[in-house]
């Protein structure tokens, strides 16, 4: 596991207000027990993206879009599994994973929300039984 450094997320009220779509980066920090400071959207480097959350790596750079920052996190800390099925398939349960959060807020019915969630729990006890990769 690469070392631990500190890690700067940035969103809305630094999060302090709600979670939003800070929630996974910041969920993926804690259990890789990463050392992070989260600060407000107006503290985050110019340019470095068009909204936030934005995540400013140890190395120094940074990154926006949810579903690139929780692979990139993923794999910074070896959570992506190894091979590339493994880095193919989490990265489109990522991409379904951001229409699921756009169809929540478009405000779609139900019985939309609830598919996705029976999507979820067939794809994701298949591949884990290895019934497909
Ligand atoms: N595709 C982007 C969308 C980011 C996004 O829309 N962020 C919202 C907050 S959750 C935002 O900051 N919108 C612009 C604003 O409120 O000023 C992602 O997945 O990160």
């Amino acid at each position: 596991m690469p070392a631990l450094g500190p890690f700067v997320l940035y969103y809305h009220t630094a999060c302090t207000v709600f979670w939003g779509r800070a929630i996974a980066p910041v969920a993926i920090l804690k259990l890789a027990g990463a050392e992070y400071a989260i600060k407000p959207m107006p503290e985050s480097p110019s340019g470095a993206g068009f909204a936030v959350p934005m995540v400013t790596f140890p190395g120094g750079y940074t990154i926006s879009q949810t579903p690139v920052i929780v692979h990139s996190l993923g794999k910074h800390f070896g959570m992506v599994g190894s091979g590339d099925a493994d880095d193919f398939v989490s990265n489109q349960l990522l991409a379904d994973s951001a229409d699921f959060l756009g169809e929540i807020f478009a405000g779609k019915p139900g019985i939309i929300l609830n598919n996705y969630i029976t999507y979820y729990f067939i794809s994701l006890t298949y591949r884990h039984s290895g019934s497909y990769q």
